[in-house]
């Protein structure tokens, strides 16, 4: 077992360096590893692994090695070597430190190249897109479905013009972009590569798509369990959009990253490292298994192109040891499954990012240093690419201060540290390995049983695993409520009153009205000056493809529908055009939904804990009962295109625990379509909940909605991300709610303060709202 491999073995630990070194036969790993290494960093100038071992010595005289492993093991697991456990390269940060790539986008693509540009020059090495999402679900900016979401949550992009100016002086063939899209990735990759191309109006267009390097997230499969920005079914999702991206990168763009396998929202959505490491795997098998059962593609010509993205929360040893268990896990069941040939299809190569769940509006300035041990444990862990969170990140989205600090962490720990010097240099710790190990069981457990059910996308499907990651965060919110998890500021050691208000920080503020504007108005010029056959025949054929039930995905195929969105690209189609084409043939994806029943109670009543104020709650609800004649009724409901629903989840589930009848609305609402529900369900209260900033717009439109249907009385609470500026804006100004429940609340204290601003009817009509 690992206890006794770790624990009761008597180990010598001589670095390669030692005198006893001369005598030392290296065995075949090692001897595998030094190939490898010297040919990686041969790349560089003048360097090998010699070089390396001589010309690092510290001021204490010590040499550091580039890689350090047990004499005494006969075949000792080495960095760049099956089952790469400890990295994917043998060099790893000797050569290159993993690249630092900031997500980020803004309200406009003026806004945000002007951002990429200061990072790019400022030590940055690679970009990576966050889009508003009406881009991500498949809207142009003019649609009535998005008017409060417009360039709110990243940047909106509507046509080629808008990608163009996003990437004004940045060289595609040189700078490495990632673009973080799932739903609409056909339109925004067609944007992508046909901005490339006219960038370079007289090299071959071949050439240019070749020399295309970046990633594409293009993960849809954990959008239906977690992160909730789909368009279309999962069937024509998967087996086209997916099947003919893959397609057409592995032909035309061999440097591209055709997906990039995300646990990061799984992580983000509540669930454990080893059920974030277990659905990813799963989803990565998946894609392989429609790459070579759909598409008819060659497991070698995708497998290389696959990538990874993990959350890195604070968790710290754990989270070191779910990267290289992944890797090892990866590794081992890629080659079991597809027998792959190259080696080069077994390395699982990830980015990371810092975890914004762990983050608090509470004393923002904490979240400097829990980003700086999260991103500690992506490094130590072996991670290629990284992005640091901005410590505002609890209440809006960056500014340029808070953005830089973020950068500035991931520049410090490359170049002040020496944490570069040594490739996986926790390895042999009994304990990390102990915890690699286990965190790959138990991930493989789980791994075992989703296979056996036939795979991810029939897991998904019936919805356990969205109900086990709904579990698993509701578990969490118990443990933090009751105190059994510490989060300084927020459980422990807060701040009162005026100290409190010192801690406050400037946000970042978007004028969401200004925005929409400028981008119909662009995106109008960009329809008047375009010839209309050329849209209408591009579009038809999208339909035509997308109604084909052959495949079309090998990369010459006429009809691969890549293909396709770039022609419609070319001659000016919009997104919501393109989207709009494929929909007529697939329809749109309608979720379903359902609340966690008893975690909550389980967790917050778990041994030691106490758990006199959930009786309090429990309490007071009843005392609602026997006055009112029914249980308090609360609507869950999100409004607009944001579709980060942990937040609201937990609530529901929270409530029903403490006895309040918990309906919750369907994703994407309008706010006339929430206060029709409300109205239908005879609700006490909405629960608004709102992470993409759109609050704003979106909250006092449904006050007005409730009041023009006579409905002016029915409560309105609203909680996520919404910044302590706004509060007076939304409670007093506009009277759009009557609280705001910031990140970090407990669901006990909602639920008391919501009971409490009930208007009881049993009073004479009185309302005895607080
Ligand atoms: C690197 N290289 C080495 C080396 N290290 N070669 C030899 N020895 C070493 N030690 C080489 C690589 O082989 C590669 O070349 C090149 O250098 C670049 O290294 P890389 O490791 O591929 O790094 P990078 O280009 O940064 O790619 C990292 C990646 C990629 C593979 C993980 O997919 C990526 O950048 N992902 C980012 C995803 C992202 O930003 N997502 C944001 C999501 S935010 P070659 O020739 O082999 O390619 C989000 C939030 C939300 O999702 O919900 O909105
Ligand atoms: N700019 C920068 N960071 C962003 N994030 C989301 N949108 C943006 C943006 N437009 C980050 C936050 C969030 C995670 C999903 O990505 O850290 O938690």
């Amino acid at each position: 077992s690992s206890l006794s491999r770790h624990f009761l073995r008597n180990r010598h630990f001589l670095r390669p360096g030692a005198a006893v070194f001369s005598t030392y036969e290296s065995p075949e790993s090692v001897k595998k590893w030094e190939t490898l290494a010297d040919k990686e960093l041969s790349r560089a100038k003048n360097v090998s692994v010699d070089t390396l071992r001589n010309d690092r010595i510290t001021p204490e005289g010590i040499q550091i090695q580039p890689v350090y492993w047990d004499l005494n093991e006969t075949d000792p697991e080495m960095p760049g070597v099956f089952p790469y456990t400890r990295g994917p390269y043998a060099s790893m940060y000797t050569h290159r430190p993993w690249t630092i790539r900031q997500y980020a986008g803004f309200s406009s693509a003026e806004e945000s190249n002007a951002f990429y540009r200061a990072n790019l020059a400022a030590g940055v090495q690679g970009l990576s897109v966050a889009f508003d999402l009406p881009t991500h679900r498949g809207y142009d900016s003019d649609h009535d479905r998005v008017t409060g979401d417009v360039g709110m949550a990243g940047v909106p992009v509507d046509t080629l013009r808008d990608m163009e100016i996003l990437f004004d002086g940045i060289d595609l063939t040189d700078v490495s972009v990632s673009m973080t899209m799932n739903g609409a990735v056909l339109p925004v990759m067609a944007f992508y590569v046909q901005a490339a191309l006219e960038q370079n109006p007289d090299k071959d267009p071949a050439e240019i798509m070749a020399s295309l390097k970046g990633t594409i997230q293009n993960d849809i499969l954990k959008e239906f369990m977690v992160r909730n920005t789909y368009i279309y079914p999962p069937e024509p999702s998967i087996r086209r959009i997916i099947a003919d991206i893959m397609g057409f990168t592995s032909v035309h763009m061999p440097k591209f990253n055709s997906l990039s396998i995300s646990g990061y929202h799984i992580q983000e959505a509540g669930a454990d490292a080893a059920l974030e490491l277990a659905f990813t795997i799963a989803d990565g098998l998946e894609y392989i298994r429609t790459a070579v059962d759909v598409a008819g593609l060659d497991v070698d010509s995708v497998a290389p192109r696959l990538s990874f993205f993990w959350g890195i929360g604070m968790n710290f040893y754990t989270e070191i040891a779910k990267l290289r268990a992944g890797r090892r896990l990866w590794a081992t069941l890629v080659k079991e499954k597809f027998q792959p040939k190259k080696e080069k299809s077994l390395l699982l190569r990830t980015h990371c990012q810092t975890s914004g769940y762990s983050l608090t509006e509470a004393q923002p300035q904490n979240n400097i240093i829990r980003t700086t041990i999260e991103a500690m444990a992506a490094v130590l862990g072996g991670t290629q690419s990284l992005h640091t969170n901005s410590y505002d990140e609890a209440l809006a989205l960056p500014t340029v201060q808070s953005a830089r600090v973020a950068r500035n962490t991931q520049l410090i720990l490359q170049e002040e540290t020496g944490i570069c010097d040594v490739a996986d240099p926790l390895a042999g710790s009994y304990f990390i390995e102990s915890l690699t190990d286990e965190i790959a069981d138990k991930a493989l457990e789980i791994i075992q049983e989703v296979e056996e059910y036939g795979g991810m996308t029939k897991y998904i499907d019936s919805g356990t695993a969205k109900m086990r990651v709904e579990e698993s965060a509701t578990r969490k919110q118990g443990r933090i409520d009751s105190k059994q998890e510490t989060i300084v500021g927020v459980n422990k050691y807060q701040l009162d009153g005026d100290a409190a208000k010192e801690e406050m920080v400037e946000v970042l503020q978007i004028d969401n009205a200004k925005a929409r504007k400028t981008q119909v108005a662009r995106m109008n010029e960009v329809k008047a000056s375009r010839d209309e056959n050329l849209v209408r025949e591009a579009l038809d054929k999208l339909t035509a493809s997308a109604k084909l039930t052959t495949t079309t995905s090998l990369g010459d195929n006429p009809n691969n529908l890549m293909k396709l969105a770039i022609d419609a690209a070319a001659v000016r189609c919009t997104l919501g055009e393109i989207s709009e084409a494929l929909e007529v043939a697939w329809g749109r994806h309608v979720p379903t939904s359902s609340v966690v029943q008893g975690a909550y109670n389980a967790s917050y009543n778990a041994k030691g804990s106490s758990a006199t104020e959930y009786e309090t709650v429990l309490q007071e609800v009843q005392a609602f009962e026997d006055s009112e004649g029914r249980r308090p009724r609360i609507l869950v409901a999100k409004i607009g295109q944001d579709g980060h629903d942990r937040g609201a989840k937990v609530i529901a589930s929270g409530f029903s625990d403490l006895g309040f009848d918990v309906d919750v609305g369907p994703l994407f609402q309008t706010p006339e379509e929430v206060a029709i529900q409300a109205i239908d369900s005879d609700v006490h209260v909405i629960g608004i909940s709102s992470q993409a900033a759109a609050h704003k717009t979106l909250l006092p439109a449904l006050k007005k909605e409730l009041e023009e249907k006579g409905a002016g009385s029915v409560l309105v609470v609203a909680g996520g991300v919404i910044p302590p500026q706004d509060y007076d804006f939304l409670m007093k100004e506009t009277q759009s709610c009557s609280a705001v429940f910031g990140p970090g609340t407990r669901v006990t204290d909602a639920a008391l303060q919501v009971l409490g601003l009930i208007p009881r009817e049993s009073q004479d009509g009185q309302s005895t709202a607080a």
